[in-house]
């Protein structure tokens, strides 16, 4: 069962009492930033902010943030029992990904009750909050679907890409080449076209999720349609060919300029990593059309997290719960996409952990290459463990013994990749390798800990022509007979 939209998607949280409504006047400058970041701390519900100092009785009067900020919630966008552990909902989101659903088109519908043209476009008469406190500004691209076309192929991407409001009527963006919009950015460039843009906010909870995941050679939509059990149904937008999903709170419509001489001041903005992604001058949509349903509700999140540090509890966001899940999915479709054996476990993210049952020598270089070489690789694989089938990649004592016994530097166990494509955002990139207008991408040297015992090494007839010793801590079974039957004498 989908939800058709985010009403039905906030009325479902309320109903299982997973949505906390406010009532209380609140400041969009940093107040709503503050609460939110003390109830993703708490692990508390999702929330309605409903009365917003400057917004009551305006355009758009509400704000909900949080839909997705616990593993339970999580599990309800996927009609999962709210219960339902991690690895079970990974395992329910790659097969739905092996399902894709193409998207439906339709004439008409909520999202076009209000359209607002040319100088009736105001940013501003939406509650978009100043999130983190050292922020730039007002940052309405936190949570939305960023959607273009590739002007070749004619097919269309939705991406979560941030976005500050400079004026009321423009968003400064961060644009990175080797983001498939930045792929389309390149192509308008070479047209020296504006690239059209539109931006979808308020939507039903699974379509944020799937354009924020390195989704490959496939459009979101249909990815969408796969992991609701029901198609998208999608609008064609005012000012452009572009389309938008039909049940949308708000889209905004626009064009970005190619020329380098319209770039604005973009940043800093509270980032991923933890910590804050610098301002440089950057890409501008220019917006022309909004078009709203009434009484809109607008959506947004905080980004910045982090985990456990001394004296500091976990300060978790959304993405750290539901965007970990489907990129684990992804990456290990794309493993067994590339024909890569003996996968056990995956678990994605700039560190990502990969148990294998291992087949032959250089298994773990194989994995490594599969991922390094994908599309996906963006924000993803920086560093990439690989363990035998026996190693718990969710326990840190399991790692370490891994790491002790089966990892030696010099015997090929360390694999560097030297100067990479990666995250413009990393604050371990030097900071003029951090420039994504200048390079299109970040600097990463990609790490592989190939920490799987070394088939290099003899296999030793001391050991039955094994390469490891046995296990020490393994009783033969004669003396486990014995002792099991003796146990009752001795009295332990
Ligand atoms: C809250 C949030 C904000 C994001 N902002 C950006 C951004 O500003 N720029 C960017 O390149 N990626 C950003 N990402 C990551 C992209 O959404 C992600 O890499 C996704 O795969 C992009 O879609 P694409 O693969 O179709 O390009 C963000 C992700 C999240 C969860
Ligand atoms: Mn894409």
């Amino acid at each position: 069962m989908a939800y058709r939209d985010m009403r039905e998607w906030i009325a479902a949280l309320e109903r299982e009492g997973e949505l906390k409504k406010i009532a209380a006047c609140v400041d969009w400058d940093g107040e709503i930033g503050a609460i939110t970041r003390k109830v993703f701390t708490g692990r508390g519900p999702a929330l309605l902010f409903e009365n917003i100092k400057g917004y009551q009785g305006g355009r758009c009067t509400k704000l909900f943030t949080g839909g997705l900020a616990s593993r339970s919630r999580v599990a309800m966008m996927l009609g999962l029992p709210r219960e339902t552990r991690f690895a079970e909902i990974v395992a329910e989101m790659r097969r739905r990904l092996q399902r894709p659903m193409p998207p439906v088109e339709v004439d008409d519908g909520p999202v076009k009750e209000h359209k607002l043209v040319g100088p009736e476009v105001n940013l501003l008469e939406f509650p978009v909050p100043k999130w983190h406190f050292r922020d730039g500004g007002r940052y309405i691209n936190t949570w939305c679907c960023v959607i273009t076309r590739d002007p070749e192929t004619g097919v269309l991407n939705a991406g979560l890409y941030r976005g500050q409001i400079l004026d009321r009527n423009k968003i400064g963006v961060l644009l990175v080449g080797f983001q498939h919009w930045g792929i389309h950015f390149a192509k308008y460039r070479h047209l020296n076209r504006p690239m059209p843009v539109a931006i979808a906010y308020g939507l039903d909870p699974v379509m944020v999720p799937v354009a924020a995941s390195p989704v490959q050679n496939v459009c979101e939509f249909d990815i969408m349609g796969g992991l609701r059990g029901e198609p998208v149904e999608l609008v064609r937008c005012e000012t452009s060919d572009l389309m938008v999903p039909v049940h949308a709170e708000i889209v905004v419509e626009g064009v970005i300029p190619v020329d380098e001489a319209t770039y604005q001041r973009e940043g800093p903005f509270g980032e991923y990593t933890g910590y804050y992604g610098e301002s440089l001058e950057r890409p501008v949509i220019h917006v022309n059309c909004i078009t709203h349903r009434t009484d809109p509700i607008f959506r947004g999140t905080l980004e910045g997290q982090k985990p456990r540090t001394v004296g500091k509890p976990s300060e978790p966001n959304e993405s750290t719960r539901v965007i970990s899940a489907l990129d684990s999915a992804i990456t290990w479709n794309i493993l067994e996409q590339h024909g890569v054996p003996g996968i056990q476990e995956v678990v994605a993210g700039v560190t990502t952990f990969v148990r294998i049952k291992k087949m032959y020598r250089g298994h773990a270089k194989q994995v490594a290459s599969a991922l390094w070489g994908s599309g996906a690789a963006v924000y993803l694989y920086k560093n990439v463990v690989v363990v035998d089938e026996d190693i718990d990649v969710n326990d840190l004592r399991s790692l370490e013994w891994a790491f002790s016994y089966r990892v030696n530097a010099a015997e090929n166990d360390i694999v560097v990749l030297p100067g990479s494509p990666g995250s413009p955002l990393d604050p371990s990139i030097r900071y003029h390798d951090r420039n994504e207008v200048a390079y299109g991408a970040g600097k990463w040297h990609r790490l592989l800990i190939d920490a799987t015992i070394n088939w290099d090494y003899p296999r030793v007839s001391e050991w039955d022509y094994a390469v490891y010793p046995p296990l020490a801590t393994d009783v033969d079974q004669q003396s486990e007979k014995l002792v099991e039957e003796r146990w009752g004498e001795y009295g332990i």
